[in-house]
């Protein structure tokens, strides 16, 4: 288990559309490991591959955050949105690549998601309320989508400014 480097927006790799994997093999089980690891120190509830540099269609995602829920890790393998619900609902999103930055996102409130489990097994389950948001958060990161692409142009800009600049001060350490 270890803890990989989050990308911090902007960054090309964040940008880009994931592979699809073709097979469950003990590498991919060990990144599956270290994104679950790096999800929970960050703390975050979801965390997709391209986030850790990894051009993988994965994401995994724990949302039972409540202090005293037992975890519940998933991991997910080239998902694929099957159905989404008339109904809209708006989540004031972040972003583990685009640190304390926050915006209303309005989403379709509850969607069904196919995916591959590390089994190889392929699964269907219907996602409502934060898992709802959060699966979807974590597919756009698989194509290349952040949720500042959903906002307005000036705010995206604001945001993506405030992230050139974080990043220069890290790197000047
Ligand atoms: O993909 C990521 O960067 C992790 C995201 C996942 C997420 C974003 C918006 C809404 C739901 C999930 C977050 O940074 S995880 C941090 C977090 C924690 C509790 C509630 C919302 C977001
Ligand atoms: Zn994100």
């Amino acid at each position: 288990m270890a803890l990989r480097n989050i990308l911090i927006h902007p960054d090309p790799r964040l940008k880009k559309v994931a592979d699809p994997i073709a097979s469950v093999t003990d590498d991919l089980r060990r990144l599956a490991d270290d994104m679950l690891e790096t999800m929970y120190h960050a703390p975050g509830i979801g965390l997709a591959a391209p986030q850790v540099a990894v051009m993988d269609r994965m994401l995994v995602m724990d949302c039972a955050k409540e202090e005293d829920a037992t975890p519940e890790p998933m991991v997910l393998i080239n998902p694929q949105i099957v159905w989404t619900s008339e109904d809209r609902s708006v989540y004031d999103e972040g972003c583990l690549s685009i640190p304390d930055q926050y915006a209303e996102v309005e989403r379709p409130a509850e969607v069904e998601v196919e995916w591959m489990g590390l089994d190889g097994k392929t699964t269907r389950a219907r996602f409502d309320g934060l898992w709802a948001t959060c699966v979807q958060h974590e597919m756009d990161h698989l194509d290349g989508k952040l949720f500042i692409d959903y906002l307005k142009p000036l705010k995206r800009q604001m945001i993506t400014r405030k992230m050139q600049k974080l990043k220069r001060e890290m790197a000047r350490g």
